[in-house]
């Protein structure tokens, strides 16, 4: 225990609202003194009153200071049941001060930045700058760091006032939107389970205050689609309880003042596969367990036909029934699920129908195959799951019962039944049951797109924020890693683009004098990928357009082809039968196991099975089966249908050229732990990320100087002299006047767009006022 002298005071305070008791009498009166703390005492006084809370992980006690001087310190606490850990929390909130912004540390080593994060993470300072990148530790707890006070803090404050916050990455962008009049961009990275869907949602809490324009119904309604997002595209894996099984891409849309006008989402590559079959220790997708919970609650039991959870193939291996149906958790989010889907505008008999879906995709997995021999099979399983599927589906049980045991096949005017022998038999209903699934949830995203876009008004600006799977290595990697891994690459390989290439590029074109710095280029990777035709993506698109072709042929071809690609990322498996290959991605090497591939890719389900669901009397499934008429293949035509690869491949370069044309806000993830718990700093697991991230080098890089476009509404005569005038005028110490551009430190930039600022916010006023007028 620290021993701190008598001197000064520091007063605790319940917070409103507590369920402690207040301290008996009067105040509860910590003495220490201050001088003791110099110089760290400036430090923690430089914090006071911007919410910076003291906490000791051992004794559980919060504290935020809510005001100071160099005397006495105010604290506020909703947990004052250990008081005496007090001073040493404050001791140990002072020891040590690391600068907020890592581009200011000289001589950065690996070790230095380690270190510098580590402590920082200590002191639950889980936000850092490099530069403009923000770096975000997940703290895997609730910190008191996101409170409406703290956002008000935040608004319109310069980055370097205030700690480094998520919040003030938000604010920047959404007034570089106003002030420059140019797209945003929030490219959210990190490996799964780092903090990127977490990190979305805080951003679009902050740009929702902040653009707080009197629509309060649509802004609502953009923070309100995340839960029901989260339990249809969500689920636990071995890397993070709360795993996005999906990519989503938000557009906001904006007026000239910043008011928002509506929103776009987009979703990428659902991992389907998981509504049949999960990794040991994983589960299926949240929504399930919500259900059979909310089912529970409603005493709708008899309706869906639920007895156990557990008892359904589909569910089996999950949570257990009892923590299901009776823990806190599902029903609890079964409520959230309900309430934000009428709060976003979803109707009550299209959710009624969904879970009509649901339940019947349970049940149909129920159903069993066995051989009768003649490469035909029969079913198993009682009629009664039969019936309830086609009930749930609205569907002819008859027609079912066909579509699930066979084929009907129109060549050359002769019709003939293709039987399916028991093992194709699952995979048709396997497919069956991902199909449904997969439609509900662009179906989800369809109603969103249209619900939050209601007046299809013409925005002037975008913000997006991207929130995508995390780069994920598990015991057995399949087609959807790939994708995902893929996708991480990419979106390294658009980091890299800006922070390294396009930068020293613009150094070089102007002159300027800088030693090129070195960073880990994944392009080489990334085109062994996606290079047209040859890459992996390629050679899986022509092996699924080939009959004959097996995964085994498909592997051989990816050897064969890619062992001595440039990029040396491709790993030959040790014998050519094996179904398997390594990839050395940007974030580590992974196996993946090949099996499924070629199946995965085509993705096909069977025409009985898409007019049987078409036919459906729920309107809604009918119409989620109805073809896309851009999607189906023309009849008499060579054209082959679009596997899944390509679809993603050409998804992905939409989501490049969407991001190339807005300014990039970079927020980088980190996990502290591959436990998902607190206070738990595994220093080899984050020394990995740090690395293969590049974070050395965008410190090396962000220590020189920043680009600036600055708008003046004066017009000064464009020329060096002015632009030589006009930093030596804001008194910056440090720049390089290029042929063309100036360049100067990056918080040489804030310290001139601040100015800007302050004149464009007056411009902002009178906008408002004028179209309050108009109005
Ligand atoms: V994945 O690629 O979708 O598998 P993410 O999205 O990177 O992954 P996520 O945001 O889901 O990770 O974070 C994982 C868990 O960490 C969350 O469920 C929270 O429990 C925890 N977390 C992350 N960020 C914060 C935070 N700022 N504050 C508190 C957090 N907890
Ligand atoms: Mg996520």
């Amino acid at each position: 225990t620290i021993i701190i002298p008598v001197q000064g005071t520091v007063s605790l305070y319940t917070a409103p609202g507590s369920t402690q008791p207040p301290p008996e009498g009067p105040d509860v009166l910590y003495f220490f003194n201050y001088d003791d703390l110099q110089p760290r005492a400036n430090h923690l006084l430089r914090d006071a009153g911007d919410g910076l809370r003291l906490l000791d992980p051992d004794h559980d006690i919060v504290c935020e200071i809510i005001s100071g001087d160099s005397a006495t310190m105010d604290l506020l606490s909703d947990n004052i049941h250990d008081p005496e850990v007090l001073p040493r929390t404050l001791e140990l909130a002072a020891t040590c001060h690391v600068p907020e912004n890592l581009a200011e540390l000289n001589n950065m080593s690996i070790s230095t930045l380690m270190n510098a994060l580590h402590r920082r993470y200590a002191e639950q300072r889980i936000y850092t700058y490099v530069g403009d990148i923000l770096i975000a530790v997940n703290p895997y707890e609730r910190l008191p760091i996101y409170t409406h006070h703290l956002q008000e803090q935040y608004k319109d404050a310069a980055t370097k006032d205030l700690p480094p916050h998520i919040f003030a990455v938000a604010d920047r962008a959404y007034n570089a939107m106003v002030l420059n009049k140019r797209d945003q961009t929030f490219v959210i990275s990190g490996e799964s389970g780092a903090g990127k869907t977490e990190s979305t949602k805080l951003v679009v809490k902050h740009i929702v205050e902040l653009c707080r324009s009197g629509n309060t119904t649509l802004e609502n309604k953009i923070k309100m689609v995340n839960p029901f997002l989260e339990a249809f595209g969500n689920a636990k894996t071995v890397m993070n309880d709360n795993s996005s099984r999906f990519g989503k891409y938000l557009e906001l849309k904006f007026d000239e003042t910043g008011g928002v006008l509506g929103g776009e989402m987009l979703h990428y590559l659902l991992e389907k596969s998981r509504v049949v079959t999960r990794n040991a220790g994983e589960h299926n997708f949240h929504i399930f367990y919500n259900l059979f919970a909310g089912a529970q609650l409603e005493g709708r039991n008899d309706h869906f036909a639920f007895s156990s959870p557990n008892s359904h193939r589909y569910l089996a291996g999950g949570p257990s029934d009892d923590e299901i149906l009776h823990g806190h958790r599902y029903t609890t989010e079964w409520r959230e699920v309900i309430e934000s889907m009428h709060y976003v505008g979803f109707a009550s008999a299209d959710m009624n129908c969904v879970w009509d879906l649901l339940a019947a995709i349970l049940h149909l997995g129920d159903v069993t195959f066995a051989d009768i021999g003649n490469d035909a099979s029969k079913i198993t399983s009682s009629d009664d799951i039969l019936k309830r599927v086609a009930r749930l589906l609205a569907i002819n049980e008859t027609n079912l019962r066909k579509a699930l045991l066979h084929v009907v096949q129109h060549t050359r005017g002769e019709t003939i039944i293709k039987n399916f022998t028991d093992e194709k038999a699952v995979d048709n209903r396997d497919s069956m049951a991902k199909a449904i699934y997969t439609r509900i949830f662009d179906w989800v995203f369809r109603v969103v797109n249209e619900l939050l876009d209601e007046e299809h008004a013409s925005g002037a600006h975008t913000l997006g924020m991207l929130d995508i799977f995390g780069f994920e290595n598990f015991k057995v990697n399949s087609l959807e890693q790939l994708c995902i891994n893929v996708t991480n690459e990419q979106l390294q390989n658009y980091f890299n683009r800006h922070i390294f290439i396009m930068e020293q590029d613009e150094y070089n074109a102007e002159g300027i004098d800088c030693s090129r710095i070195d960073f880990p280029d994944n392009q080489p990777t990334l085109d062994l990928m996606l290079q047209k035709g040859t890459g992996v993506f390629g050679i899986c698109d022509e092996q699924a357009n080939f009959p004959k072709a097996t995964d085994l042929t498909f592997t051989q071809k990816c050897t064969a082809g890619l062992s001595n690609h440039a990029s040396q990322s491709y790993k030959a498996p040790r014998s050519e039968r094996d179904l398997k290959f390594t990839i050395s991605h940007y974030a580590g090497p992974v196996d993946y196991t090949t099996e499924g591939f070629l199946e995965k890719n085509r993705d096909k389900i069977s025409e009985d099975v898409k007019q049987l669901l078409h036919n459906s009397s729920h309107s809604l499934l009918a119409a989620m089966f109805e073809e896309d008429p851009s999607r189906a293949p023309v009849p008499g035509t060579m054209r082959k249908q679009p596997t899944v690869l390509m679809g993603f491949k050409r998804s992905l370069q939409d989501l490049v050229k969407r991001l190339d044309a807005c300014e990039p806000h970079f927020i980088r993830c980190i996990k502290p732990n591959a436990t998902q718990k607190p206070a738990n700093w595994d220093a080899e697991l984050v020394e990995r990320q740090l690395t293969y991230a590049g974070v050395l080098e965008t410190i090396k890089i962000r220590k020189r100087f920043k680009l600036v476009k600055y708008q003046f509404y004066e017009e000064p005569e464009e020329s060096p002299q002015t632009c030589h005038e006009i930093a030596e005028s804001a008194q910056l110490d440090n720049f390089q006047l290029g042929s063309n551009k100036i360049f100067m430190k990056y918080h040489h930039a804030e310290v001139l767009s601040k100015e800007a600022s302050k004149q464009s916010d007056a411009l902002i006023f009178v906008q408002k006022i004028v179209k309050g007028f108009i109005a």
